[in-house]
């Protein structure tokens, strides 16, 4: 498993005395540098000295299926128009999204898209705008509803490895507290990783200062994230970026 994974033939540097001695202390080879934590943890539970711990050839399989050859999912949410299509389109690198000004939403149900990049394959999944004041009672649930049948799909399918928090620069509003908590507390149960993807800052003269001043803003209203990114998402724009 270790030579198909990483191209490494396990313990290469060690004549086989020195394999027999290494496997008295039960010493396992050192992980590789080219190695995801997904592979490395599965070649661990196959080697496992307790026979009941290793898995089943046909777990292997699976487990290579699901978590090794099936693309990263992201889930890509926010308030209404803050700039998750247009974050799509900026991922993509051309445009796969619709995107639009008007005060109406734009998307209106959850659309996922196949993207390549750096190497990796991901399934980004755009989602409906959340904003309830705006949406009214009636339509926000029902929108929460979509969403929520969204994730509970994505787990029977492996999961969701990123979730992806779409914020336009500006104030802290109660909206974005509250779709913070539904995505990360109540939806993933605080299971999956989250960054934060802030958009509208083309005037910034540099835009990570942007996040250096309002970092405090965040960790006051208990927004904790995993790592961030200050972008400009639109294109085509005055700005400088
Ligand atoms: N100035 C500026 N405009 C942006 C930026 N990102 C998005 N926009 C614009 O904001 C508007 C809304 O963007 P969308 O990507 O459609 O936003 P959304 O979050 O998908 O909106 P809904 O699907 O309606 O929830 C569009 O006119 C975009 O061109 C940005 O970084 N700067
Ligand atoms: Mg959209």
């Amino acid at each position: 498993m270790l030579f198909i994974v990483s191209g490494d033939i396990p313990w290469k540097e060690k004549a086989h005395p020195q394999i027999i001695i290494e496997l008295s202390k039960r010493a396992t080879p050192a992980r590789p540098d080219n190695i995801s934590d997904d592979h490395w943890n599965l070649i661990q539970k196959c080697w496992s000295w307790n026979s009941a711990d290793r898995l089943e050839a046909a777990e292997v399989i699976g487990c290579l299926a699901t978590k090794i050859t099936r693309p990263k999912t992201i889930v890509l949410f926010g308030d209404t128009g803050a700039g998750k299509s247009s974050l799509v389109n900026l991922m993509a690198d051309k445009e796969v999204a619709c995107t639009s000004s008007d005060m109406r939403r734009c998307t209106m149900q959850w659309k996922d898209y196949a993207i390549d990049f750096g190497g990796d394959s991901y399934t980004v999944f755009d989602t409906i705008g959340l904003h309830e004041p705006q949406l009214g009672i009636k339509e926000y649930l029902k929108s929460v509803e979509n969403v929520y049948r969204l994730i509970k799909e994505l787990d029977g399918r492996g999961g969701i490895d990123l979730l992806l928090f779409c914020v336009r620069a500006g104030r802290v509003t109660a909206t974005l507290q509250s779709n913070y908590r539904l995505f990360h507390e109540f939806l993933c149960e605080k299971k999956v990783p989250i960054v934060l993807a802030i958009t509208n800052l083309e005037r910034e003269q540099r835009m990570e200062t942007w996040w250096e001043r309002n970092q405090s803003t965040f960790d006051k209203y208990q927004i904790q994230v995993a790592g961030h990114a200050c972008v400009t998402a639109a294109n085509k724009l005055d700005g400088r970026h």
